[in-house]
C-alpha cells in the first residue's frame, strides 16, 4: 500500500473511530457513578426502595406480596429478559446435566400431611427429569467451580407437573426476591470488562455480600467444601423455600423438601477443583453419564421437615426466612420414599436445554407459604421462560405433562397442538372443558387469613443475620472450617479493592473471632482483636459432611486408576480389577502410552492402558494403584510424570495402595513424607498409614476375585484399601501438614 493510501486509510478508521466513539459516549453514556444519580424506574419515577416487595404484612409477620407492586415487577420483568439467545456456534449449549429417572413413596404416611398422590401413594412410580447446574458462570464455563450447583425435579405426576427448583444448600443469599437481579449482577462478571468468568472472586460480589449482611450465612456454606462438589451424585438437594401440604381433613403445614444421597456428601479439593476446571471442564456430566450408563444409578432418600400451622411462631428465626435452616434438633426430616436416575438423556438440547422448571408448578396436596423470596420467584420463572423458550414453552416434548391438559390458552409462537372444536371460552353453551371441582380432584386454594398493611417492609425476625453464620460454622470439623478460611482467603486475595477485602474482614468477626482473623492473616486486611458478636458456640447436626456418610461404607462408582509400565505383575492387576469391579467401583490403567502394555509374563501377555499419563490427571481420579513388577516401577521411577500423578494424589488426600516393587516405588522414587510402609520381609501383612496401603506380597486368595470385606487391620490388601476409598479421603494427611510437602 502507498504511503498516501496508508495516510488515507489511517485517517478514514480514525474518523469513523472518533465520530463512533463520539456517538457512542454522547448519545448512549449514562454514568451509574455520577454524584446526584438515583435511582429510577425505566419511565424516569424515582424508586424510595429497592429492597422489599409490596406486601402484606403488621412488620411482625409476613402475608402475602403483591402482584400490584410495579417497582418490583419492571425488575424482575428487565432482569428476567436480560438475556438474548445464544449464538449457534462459538456459544456451548447451556451448562448442566440432567437425567431421567423416577420418585416413589415408601408407604402412604405422608398422608397425615399431605393428600397429594405422589407423596402418599406406593403403589405409583411417578417419571422425574432433574437437572443439575451451576449459577453463576455462563454457557461455556466449567462444572468444578466453585458456585452453588442447581437441583431441579420435575415430577411428572398423574396431576400435573410439579417442580421442586431447589439447590445443593438448604439456604439462599438473600430474603427477598425483589433484591435477586442486584444479587445476580453483583456475582456475575464486572460490566467494564466482563471479568471474572464462573467466580464470586471479585470486588462486586464480595462488596454486595458485605452491603447485604443477610448474604453471610449462604456464603458460608459456598465457601465451605459445598461449594466444590466431587459429583452431582453425591450433593444434597433442599427445595430451599417453605412450601405448604394440607391433608385430607383440610389441615395445613409449613414443610421444607429434602434429598440425601446414598453415596454420602463430598468435595473436591480446592486445588483438584480449579485444575479440572482446565483438565476436563465437563467432569461432573461426563461423571453423571458415566454412573448411569454402568448401571449405578444415583439414589437419593426424599423427606420433608414439617411444621404444622399454628406452631410457625414458636422459632427465634422466621420460618419463612430462606437465609435460615431449620435445625433438624427441632425439626427432624421425616422420609418418605426415594428418587432414583436411571436413564441418560438422548439428545442434549431438547432435553437438558429445553426443561423449564417454575417454582409456581404445584399439584393439589401441596401449596406455597408467604416466603417473600419464594412469591417472587413464583412470578419469575414463568417469565423467563418466555424469554428463553417462547409462550408456549408448556408444550415442548420434555415440559409437557403425563396427563392430560385441556384448556383455552391459545395460539402464540410455536403452537404445536391443534384444537378441535367450536369455542374457546368458559362458559360455553356446550358445556365443555368445565372446571373440575376440588371434590374431584380440582386445585385446592387453602382459605388463608391475611391481615396487615400494605408496605415495603420485612418481618421483624428477618433483621438477624448472623446467629445461623455461626451455627453452620461450628458445626463443621476442623478440616472443613480449615478449608473454609483457604476458600474466603483465596475469594478476597482475588479482590483488589481494599475497601472490599476490608470491609469483609471485619464482617467476619460478627461470625467468628478466629476465622475473622486468620482471613485478615492471609489477605491483608485488618485483623480484628475482639469479635464483634459473641460467637454462641452452638452446633446443629447434618450441617457438616461428616455427618452426612453412607449408613453402609461403599466404594460403588469411584475411579481408582492402576499405574502400569512394561513389565507390571500381571495377575495382581487383573485380580484387582475383577475385584474392584465385583464392588461397582471402576478400574483404569493408566501407563505411558494408551495402547498395549506388557507384563512380565510373556505366556500371560499384555494388557491395553485405558489413557496415558499425560491424557488422563490424578485428578480425574479417587483412588491410585501401583502393582508390583520390578521392570515396570523402574520405567515409572524414571518417569516424572507418573511421579508427579501420584505426589498430586497424595497432596489431594486421595487412597494410595502398592504391592511388592510397587512399595518401594512409593517409599524412595515417589517419597512420600510421613508414611510408614509395608517392611521388606512383612509377607502379606498390610500396613495403612495416612490412608496408604501398602504390603510386601499380595497373596491371592482361591478364586481371583477377592471380596472388598471393608475391614481395617487383617482384612486383606483390597479391604483395606476399599476402607480407606470409603472414607473419600484421608484428611489426616492435610491436618498433619504433609500435604504442603508435596
Ligand atoms: Fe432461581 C433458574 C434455584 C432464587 C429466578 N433457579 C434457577 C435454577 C435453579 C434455581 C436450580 C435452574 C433451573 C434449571 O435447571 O432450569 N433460584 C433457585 C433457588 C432459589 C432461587 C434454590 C432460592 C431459594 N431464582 C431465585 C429468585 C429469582 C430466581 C429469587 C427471581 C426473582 N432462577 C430464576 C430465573 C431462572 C432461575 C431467572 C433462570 C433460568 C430459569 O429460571 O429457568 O427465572
Amino acid at each position: 500500500m502507498s504511503s498516501i493510501a496508508q495516510t488515507a486509510k489511517n485517517a478514514f478508521t480514525t474518523m469513523t473511530q472518533t465520530e463512533k466513539v463520539a456517538q457512542l459516549s454522547n448519545n448512549f453514556t449514562v454514568n451509574t457513578e455520577a454524584s446526584g444519580a438515583h435511582l429510577t424506574t425505566d419511565h424516569g419515577t424515582a424508586v424510595a426502595d429497592t429492597d422489599n416487595w409490596l406486601r402484606v404484612t403488621d412488620g411482625t409477620k409476613h402475608g402475602p406480596s403483591l402482584l400490584e407492586d410495579q417497582i418490583a415487577r419492571e425488575k424482575i420483568h428487565r432482569f428476567d429478559h436480560e438475556r438474548i439467545p445464544e449464538r449457534v456456534v462459538h456459544a456451548r449449549q447451556a451448562l448442566g446435566a440432567a437425567a431421567h429417572g423416577y420418585f416413589k413413596v415408601y408407604d402412604n404416611s405422608a398422608s397425615k400431611y399431605s393428600y397429594a398422590g405422589v407423596l402418599t401413594d406406593p403403589s405409583r412410580t411417578t417419571p422425574v427429569f432433574l437437572r443439575f447446574s451451576t449459577v453463576a458462570g455462563s454457557a461455556g464455563s466449567a462444572d468444578t467451580v466453585r458456585d452453588v450447583r442447581g437441583f431441579a425435579v420435575k415430577f411428572y405426576t398423574q396431576e400435573g407437573n410439579w417442580d421442586i427448583v431447589g439447590n445443593d444448600i438448604p439456604v439462599f443469599f438473600i430474603q427477598d426476591a425483589i433484591k435477586f437481579p442486584d444479587l445476580i449482577h453483583a456475582v456475575k462478571p464486572e460490566p467494564h470488562n466482563g471479568v471474572p468468568q464462573a467466580q464470586s472472586a471479585h470486588n462486586n460480589f464480595w462488596d454486595f455480600a458485605f452491603q447485604q449482611p443477610e448474604t453471610s450465612h449462604m456464603l458460608m456454606w459456598t465457601m465451605s467444601d459445598r461449594g466444590i462438589p466431587r459429583s452431582y451424585r453425591m450433593v444434597q438437594g433442599f427445595g430451599v423455600n417453605t412450601f405448604t401440604t394440607v391433608n385430607a381433613e383440610g389441615k395445613r403445614f409449613f414443610v421444607k423438601f429434602h434429598f440425601v444421597p446414598e453415596l454420602g456428601v463430598h468435595s473436591l479439593m480446592w486445588d483438584e477443583a480449579l485444575k479440572i476446571c482446565g483438565q476436563d471442564p465437563d467432569f461432573h456430566r461426563k461423571d453423571l453419564n458415566e454412573a448411569i450408563d454402568n448401571g449405578a444409578y444415583p439414589k437419593w432418600k426424599f423427606g420433608m421437615q414439617i411444621i404444622p400451622e399454628g406452631e410457625e411462631d414458636k422459632f427465634e428465626f422466621d420460618i419463612l426466612d430462606a437465609t435460615k435452616v431449620w435445625p433438624e434438633e427441632l425439626v427432624p426430616v421425616e422420609f418418605f420414599g426415594e428418587l432414583v436416575l436411571n436413564r441418560t438423556v438422548d439428545e442434549y438440547f431438547p432435553e437438558t436445554e429445553q426443561v423449564a422448571f417454575c417454582t409456581s408448578h404445584v399439584v393439589p396436596g401441596i401449596g406455597f407459604s408467604d416466603d417473600p423470596l419464594l412469591q417472587g420467584r413464583n412470578f419469575s420463572y414463568f417469565d423467563t421462560q418466555i424469554t428463553r423458550l417462547g409462550i408456549n414453552w408448556q408444550e415442548l416434548p420434555i415440559n409437557r405433562p403425563v396427563c392430560p391438559v385441556m384448556n383455552f390458552n391459545r395460539d402464540g409462537q410455536g403452537q404445536h397442538r391443534i384444537h378441535k372444536g367450536t369455542v374457546n371460552y368458559w362458559p360455553n353453551r356446550l358445556q365443555a372443558t368445565p372446571p373440575k371441582p376440588v371434590a374431584q380432584g380440582g386445585y385446592y386454594d387453602y382459605p388463608q387469613k391475611v391481615g396487615g398493611l400494605k408496605q415495603r417492609a420485612r418481618g421483624a425476625k428477618f433483621n438477624e443475620y448472623f446467629n445461623q453464620a455461626q451455627l453452620f460454622y461450628n458445626s463443621l470439623a476442623p478440616i472443613e472450617k480449615m478449608h473454609l478460611i483457604k476458600a474466603i482467603s483465596f475469594e478476597l486475595d482475588h479482590c483488589d479493592d481494599p475497601q472490599v477485602y476490608i470491609s469483609m474482614t471485619k464482617r467476619l468477626a460478627e461470625i467468628d473471632l478466629d476465622l475473622a482473623q486468620q482471613v485478615a492473616e492471609n489477605v491483608g486486611g485488618e485483623k480484628p482483636s475482639q469479635a464483634a458478636r459473641q460467637n454462641h458456640g452452638k452446633k446443629s447436626k447434618n450441617l457438616s459432611q461428616f455427618d452426612l456418610m453412607p449408613e453402609n461404607p461403599t466404594i460403588e462408582t469411584r475411579r481408582i486408576a492402576i499405574l502400569v509400565a512394561d513389565g507390571f505383575d500381571f495377575s495382581f492387576v487383573e485380580a484387582m480389577r475383577a475385584s474392584i469391579l465385583g464392588a461397582k467401583a471402576l478400574p483404569f490403567l493408566i501407563g505411558p502410552r494408551r495402547g498395549s502394555i506388557a507384563s512380565s509374563d510373556s505366556k500371560l501377555g499384555s494388557l491395553p492402558a485405558d489413557h496415558h499419563f499425560e491424557g488422563m490427571r490424578s485428578t480425574m481420579f479417587d483412588a491410585v494403584i501401583i502393582p508390583p513388577g520390578e521392570k515396570h516401577v523402574n520405567t515409572l521411577a524414571k518417569n516424572g510424570r507418573a511421579i508427579h500423578w501420584v505426589r498430586e494424589a497424595f497432596g489431594h488426600c486421595k487412597t494410595i495402595g502398592a504391592a511388592g516393587e510397587g512399595v518401594w516405588f512409593l517409599r524412595t522414587a515417589v517419597n512420600l513424607p510421613g508414611v510408614d510402609f509395608a517392611n521388606n520381609g512383612s509377607g502379606d501383612a498390610v500396613t495403612s498409614s495416612y490412608g496408604v496401603v501398602t504390603t510386601e506380597k499380595y497373596s491371592f486368595t482361591s478364586s481371583a476375585l477377592e471380596p472388598i470385606k471393608f475391614a481395617t487391620g487383617n482384612g486383606g490388601f483390597l479391604s483395606n484399601f476399599a476402607t480407606e476409598l470409603s472414607k473419600h479421603r484421608c484428611w489426616a494427611r492435610e491436618l498433619d501438614g504433609l500435604t504442603e510437602q508435596v
